[in-house]
Order: structure tokens, then C-alpha cells, then sequence
């Protein structure tokens, strides 16, 4: 291990110095170990001493590496190991096999992930999702250099147990044990990193986390929604213990029925493009709800009206589709001015119907954004009996961050891993939308209608979107009462044993 060490500083892999993190931050430490691929020698020491860390009671039957940097170093491992190896996509190609993981496996099967360098942990969560999602189990991961930072404890809360080679604060006092660095130097490392014991994973704002925080649990906004459709939909997401939507984006209405009755159990809410059905027919509502019942979900037809008050009220009750008589909620855009919320208004509310107002988009180069999007939450809160929430991409960003509880933000664009496809759609993972952006509903459309088994990754997609919630934030809904922050709810998605 001190040759190892001794070695990558050699190679500069290890710096001391003033370095500008991608946070922002100034370190006196910078860890570079994209080097180690010019060094066949130290990477084949790398990988040995990588597998002599992890205990040998800890079973796995293939390996991962973290891209980029992990990649050629698992591969190492794999080679001298003779242990099978996975690559993970960083971008899930929107054509082709358009698979996040590849080579060959079978589901239940174990994956250790491997990892350069550790700070927060999130790198590593990024691999693990897609692997969980292909039916992989993953348990542990093994690291050259632990920073100390959190990752630790973030990957622990996530079922993952960290081996690390070795850990930042033991590697300066081996460089200064052999003199390779001076007191001064290993003092200074010390005191960074004890400064920046955790970071938050990942580093977000501290306003827009303080916005997340305060919000309220899911069963107290039920209480305080003025319309039926918004209630039920709170009531639905604590019910399930689901706040995951299905775009249900299939090629024929045949097609729809049949993933949304296989879905069904996952998702609170499903949305569909009903003009995109070639096989429309007027049964097509009557099927879907029956289906809607039977597995407790509500429908969003995701009509985007745009026009003037007066032609949607036509659009939404009349023509082929007659959206009002099946769908328990639309969106509208607001490009029109209030006269449209009116006119959709008119047709709904005494069927119980539901808005959602677009608010924001998740394609690139969209325009709505600022002003445009406080118009929105301000025609919103002018109509809080039939507007029930928004389309937002960011809401924590906002200036009154997320806003009035009783109003619900579904956001799309959302996939296991950030990216993006060939024509302006943006990827966010299920974390960041729901902790982050401070959104309470993912929308997913192709990563789950791509993938295999639509029911295994709706329950992926699901597991992720409810992991994100803020547990401390929301244990009052699950416990019927509420609790000091960070007392844990023995809700068992929340990662808590038995009820409290
Ligand atoms: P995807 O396959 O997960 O990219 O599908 C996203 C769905 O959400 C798709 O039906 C879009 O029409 C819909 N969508 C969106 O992607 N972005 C937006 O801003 C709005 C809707 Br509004």
C-alpha cells in the first residue's frame, strides 16, 4: 500500500497546492487518477490491492466500474481476477439497443462497483441505479481513495457498504511519514478536511434546500387541496406510497391498456398522449378508467391546451377523444393569458376535473422561464378550486421556492441517469428532481417503456422517486402523527424496520 501511495504521488496523480474544486471550493489537495491508465504497472497494483480490500466474506459475481475514470481499472480487476465485467452507459442512447448496462448477466446476480475517488458518494449511486434497475443486486463498492466527505454514510443509507484502499487523511500522513510532504502541508490538508467533513450529495444551495425542507407532508396537503382531483391525488401518492407517473408514450391504444393494467400497482398517476393512438376508439376512456380503479391511479391526459377560452372548451369536451369524460386531469399552457384556465374551467369543475399549468419545460432552450413562469403561479393561485399544480422542471429554484402546498409539481424529463435524447429533451435523475428541485411527482416515459420488464422498472423508477422524498420531512404522513426531524417512520421504503 505505501509504495502504491509513494507511486501515484510520484505520477503527480496526488497534488498539493491551491486547486479550484467543480464546487467552487479551493483545495490544498487534488487527486487526479485518470493518469493511472499511462502506468500498466501501477494499475495492475491498483486492482490487486482493490481486491485484497474487499473483505473476503463479501460475495459478488461481477464487476462495474464508475466511468470514466474506474473504467480501465476494473477492467484490470476483471482480467487478473478472472471476474466478469458490466459497463454502464453515461448516456442511455435514445436508438440502437438503447441499454444502460453492458454485457452479459442474469438478473440477482451481484455487482461490486468500483470507484477512483469517493467524496459524496453520488458518482456511485449514479452506476448502482441503472444496475438495481436491470436486476442486479448491489451491495458493496470498492475505492482507491475514500475523501471522507459523506459518501460513507450516503452509499450506507443506500444498502451499499463502502471498501475504501484508502482513506484521504491516512494517505497525507503516509506522504509526510516518508517525507514527501511537509508538516505544514499535512496540517493544512487536515484542517480542509475536517472543514468539509460532508458535503451534501449532491452540493445544492442551502436556500432552495431550506425551501425543500419546509415541506409539508403529503397527507396534510390531501387536507388542504380546494379541488377533488388534487386531494385525491395526494391521498393516492400516501396510500400507494408512490409519487411515480407513467408516459404511457406506446404506439396503439391496445398497447396502453395493457401496460397500464401491468403498471398500475407502481404509479400514482398515468399520462397519456390519447391523439397519438391510431386505434382510438370511444371506449378507449371507459377501459382506461376501469383500469384507473382498479389499481387506484389517476389519468392525465397531457393535452397542453393553448388557445383562447372559448375554443377549449370545444377542445376538451368535443371531438374525437372527449378528454373531459375520461381524463381527471389536463394541462393548459399559459401562453394565452388566465382566459384559458376560465374556459377549461367552465367544462371541469363540476365534474371534479382537474389543472395542471405548465409552468416549465424540460426541453432545452424552452421559453418558459422567469416572468413567465410567475404568471403561472399567480393564475394558479387565482384558481385554487380547479388549478391543482404545475409542470415544473425546478420549482425549489423559484423565488418562492415550490409555493403554496396545496398545489402538486409533476416533472418530466426524468431518467435513472442525467442526459438527454436526440431532439432537446433533458434528463434529471428521480433524486435531484425530488430533492433538489423540490418536485413531489416523476414523470417517466421511455425509461420505463424502453425497458424490458415495464413492471420491474416502474418499481425501480418508484423506489427511487419515493427513496428522494426528504425522510425527516415526511415520516408525520406514515406515522399519523408528527415527528421531531430525523426521527425515523418504520416505514419500510423509508429504510426504517417497523413501525413506530
Ligand atoms: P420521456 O420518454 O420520459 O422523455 O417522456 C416524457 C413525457 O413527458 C413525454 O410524454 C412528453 O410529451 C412529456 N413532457 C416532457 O417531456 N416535457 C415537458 O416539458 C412536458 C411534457 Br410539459
Amino acid at each position: 500500500m505505501e509504495s502504491l501511495i509513494l507511486h501515484l504521488h510520484d505520477i503527480a496523480a496526488v497534488k498539493f497546492g491551491n486547486f479550484k474544486l467543480k464546487s467552487g471550493i479551493s483545495s490544498p489537495i487534488y487527486i487526479d487518477l485518470r493518469l493511472t491508465v499511462s502506468y500498466p504497472y501501477l494499475l495492475r497494483q491498483i486492482s490487486q490491492t482493490l481486491v485484497a480490500t474487499v473483505p473476503s466474506s463479501t460475495r459478488y459475481d461481477v464487476v462495474c466500474g464508475v466511468p470514466y475514470t474506474a473504467l480501465p481499472i476494473a477492467t484490470s480487476i476483471s482480467v487478473s481476477s478472472n471476474v466478469p465485467m458490466l459497463m454502464r452507459r453515461k448516456e442511455v442512447k435514445d436508438y440502437g439497443t438503447a441499454k444502460a448496462i453492458e454485457g452479459a448477466f442474469t438478473p440477482n446476480q451481484i455487482c461490486l462497483i468500483v470507484e477512483d475517488l469517493v467524496t459524496s458518494g453520488a458518482s456511485v449511486l449514479e452506476t448502482a441505479a441503472p444496475l438495481r434497475a436491470a436486476g442486479l443486486k448491489v451491495t458493496d463498492a470498492v475505492v482507491i481513495i475514500d475523501r471522507e466527505q459523506g459518501g460513507r454514510e450516503n452509499l450506507a443509507e443506500n444498502g451499499i457498504t463502502l471498501h475504501p484502499m484508502v482513506k484521504l487523511t491516512e494517505l497525507v500522513k503516509i506522504l509526510k511519514e516518508k517525507g514527501r510532504v511537509s508538516e505544514e502541508t499535512e496540517k493544512m490538508v487536515m484542517k480542509f478536511l475536517e472543514e468539509n467533513r460532508k458535503v451534501a450529495m449532491p452540493i445544492r444551495d442551502a436556500v432552495a434546500e431550506e425551501k425543500v425542507r419546509e415541506r409539508i407532508p403529503y397527507g396534510e396537503r390531501a387536507k388542504m387541496a380546494k379541488n377533488p382531483t388534487g386531494k385525491r391525488l395526494f391521498e393516492i401518492i400516501v396510500q400507494k406510497e408512490t409519487n411515480l407517473c407513467l408516459a404511457a408514450d406506446v404506439a396503439t391504444a391496445a398497447e396502453l391498456l395493457d401496460i397500464a393494467d401491468k403498471v398500475g400497482p407502481e404509479i400514482c398517476m398515468l399520462k397519456t398522449h390519447v391523439d397519438i393512438l391510431p386505434d382510438f376508439t370511444p371506449d378507449f376512456g371507459s377501459k382506461l378508467r376501469s383500469i384507473a380503479n382498479k389499481h387506484k391511479f389517476l389519468i392525465f391526459e397531457d393535452r397542453k391546451f393553448a388557445d383562447i377560452g372559448n375554443t377549449v372548451t370545444m377542445q376538451y369536451e368535443g371531438g374525437i377523444f372527449h378528454i373531459l369524460d375520461w381524463a381527471d386531469m389536463v394541462n393548459a399552457h399559459i401562453i394565452s393569458g388566465p382566459g384559458i384556465v376560465d374556459g377549461l374551467k367552465l367544462k371541469g369543475l363540476s365534474r371534479g376535473r382537474g389543472l395542471l399549468l405548465l409552468a416549465e419545460m424540460s426541453s432545452s432552450g424552452n421559453l418558459a422561464t422567469g416572468d413567465y413562469t410567475a404568471a403561472a403561479v399567480k393564475i394558479a393561485e387565482d384558481h385554487p378550486d380547479f388549478v391543482i399544480g404545475f409542470i415544473s422542471v425546478n420549482p425549489a429554484s423559484w423565488p418562492g421556492g415550490p409555493g403554496n402546498p396545496y398545489l402538486v409539481h409533476a416533472t418530466p424529463g426524468v431518467q435513472l441517469a442525467k442526459g438527454g435524447d436526440a431532439l432537446g429533451q433533458q434528463y434529471n435523475t428521480p433524486y435531484s428532481v425530488i430533492s433538489d428541485r423540490g418536485s413531489d411527482i416523476i414523470i417517466v416515459g421511455r425509461g420505463i417503456i424502453k425497458a424490458a420488464n415495464h413492471a420491474e422498472a416502474a418499481h425501480e423508477y418508484r423506489l427511487q422517486g419515493w427513496n428522494a422524498l426528504d425522510k425527516a420531512a415526511y415520516v408525520a404522513v406514515f406515522c399519523g402523527k408528527p415527528l421531531p426531524h430525523g426521527t425515523k417512520c418504520g416505514n419500510k421504503n423509508l429504510g426504517c424496520a417497523t413501525r413506530t
